[in-house]
């Protein structure tokens, strides 16, 4: 499959080197595009990639792509969706999806009107500890999950490579909690409404920065949702999400060491759960960059198969309605169900 990556930043880097990794199973990206071309060209060159564009609609013009990845900011998504839908192009775009509900649902109901497969880069349930969670899930060690707690806490410092952050509007829900909303929902089952606080306690935040969900799943468990970007302790987990869940027959901890315990039946199995570290990969964000990997993997090998993705555009509308939920109840001081689309 021949690709192009659009938008080379901060994060994108890593989408480059996963796509190297993925030459080998017969995925090349054959041009980049950045509105900052040198930012383009010095992707190419790093990466042994023959185009360089500084405009999207150059990029299009100029191959027949059979995929394109979207690795720009939120409030350029619509945008540069549209245009890779228009062209046919199969379309994965970063989290989050877009600002708001309404350009989301806009994405999707377009590329569907044009059947153009759209998938969301939503990698954290695709991390290797989270893997292993849902294995255990699914095994049954330990029944059916009634409880959980989801917990991405650090102080770690976010802002140096994402200063951006500091002019949100909307935080640490939109950012980070978008992750852990969705690991909850690939856990936990769909959600009957959530309850939310939100704090800002960093000045130089516009937005919050700090937000504690709570929320009443359709099978009837609980679970809380936990992000923020202002804990200061040591050791830092970051980027780790950490996680309790509880069932009839045991429970499952994932803790900051990458040790998970899961109790089942009265007997406790312990086991280290670390990613390993690539070539490219470092602490403390290997298990994140890792991640890219799996997801860029995951659904490349769907549209192979001939599916959506399990990330699709129309899967993502399913947690960003926690993240406008989470923020509806923390204005207004009650539970909120999320929206559906269709
Ligand atoms: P960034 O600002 O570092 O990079 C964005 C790049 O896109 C810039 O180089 C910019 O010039 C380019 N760009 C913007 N508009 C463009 C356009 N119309 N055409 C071509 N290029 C354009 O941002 P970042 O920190 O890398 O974040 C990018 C996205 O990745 C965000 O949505 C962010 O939330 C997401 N992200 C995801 C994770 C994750 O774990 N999934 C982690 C970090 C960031
Ligand atoms: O932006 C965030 C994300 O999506 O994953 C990690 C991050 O880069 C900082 O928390």
């Amino acid at each position: 499959m021949r690709g192009a990556l659009i938008g080379c930043g901060f994060f994108a880097q890593n989408h480059l080197h996963a796509w190297q990794d993925m030459k080998a199973e017969g995925v090349t990206l054959v041009a980049v595009c950045d509105r900052d071309k040198a930012r383009a060209e010095a992707a190419a060159a790093q990466f042994h990639i023959p185009h360089a564009y500084g405009s999207a609609q150059e990029l299009f013009a100029a191959h027949r792509l059979d995929f394109v990845d979207i690795a720009t900011r939120m409030d350029t998504h619509q945008e540069l969706v549209r245009l890779a839908v228009d062209h046919g192009v199969r379309t994965i775009v970063q989290k989050p999806f877009a600002p708001d509900w309404e350009t989301c649902v806009d994405m999707v109901a377009h590329a569907r009107a044009k059947r153009v497969p759209l998938a969301v880069h939503e990698n954290f349930r695709f991390q290797t500890p989270m893997q292993r969670v849902r294995q255990v899930l699914e095994s049954g060690a330990i029944g059916e999950p009634s409880w959980g707690r989801l917990a991405f806490r650090t102080g770690f410092d976010v802002y140096r490579t994402q200063p951006y952050f500091h002019e949100e509007k909307r935080l640490a829900i939109l950012d980070v909690g978008i992750h852990v909303l969705d690991i909850a929902r690939v856990f936990l089952g769909e959600v009957k409404h959530v309850s939310c606080e939100t704090q800002r306690r960093n000045p130089r935040n516009v937005g919050e920065d700090t937000a504690t969900m709570m929320m009443r799943h359709v099978s009837g468990a609980v679970s809380l949702v936990e992000c923020t970007y202002e804990a200061k302790q040591i050791p830092d987990p970051f980027p780790q999400t950490l996680l309790t869940i509880e069932g009839p027959r045991g429970s499952l901890k994932l803790h900051e060491d990458f040790r998970l315990v899961v109790t089942s039946d009265g007997q406790a199995t312990e086991s280290h759960i670390g990613s390993p570290l690539l070539s490219w990969t470092s602490q403390p964000w290997h298990a994140a960059q890792e991640s890219v990997l799996h997801t860029q993997q995951a659904i490349i090998a769907s549209w192979r198969a001939g599916h959506d993705a399990e990330t699709s555009g129309l899967d993502n509308l399913k947690t960003f309605a926690l993240v406008e939920a989470a923020y509806e109840a923390a204005e207004t001081g009650r539970a909120v169900a999320p929206r559906a689309w269709g």
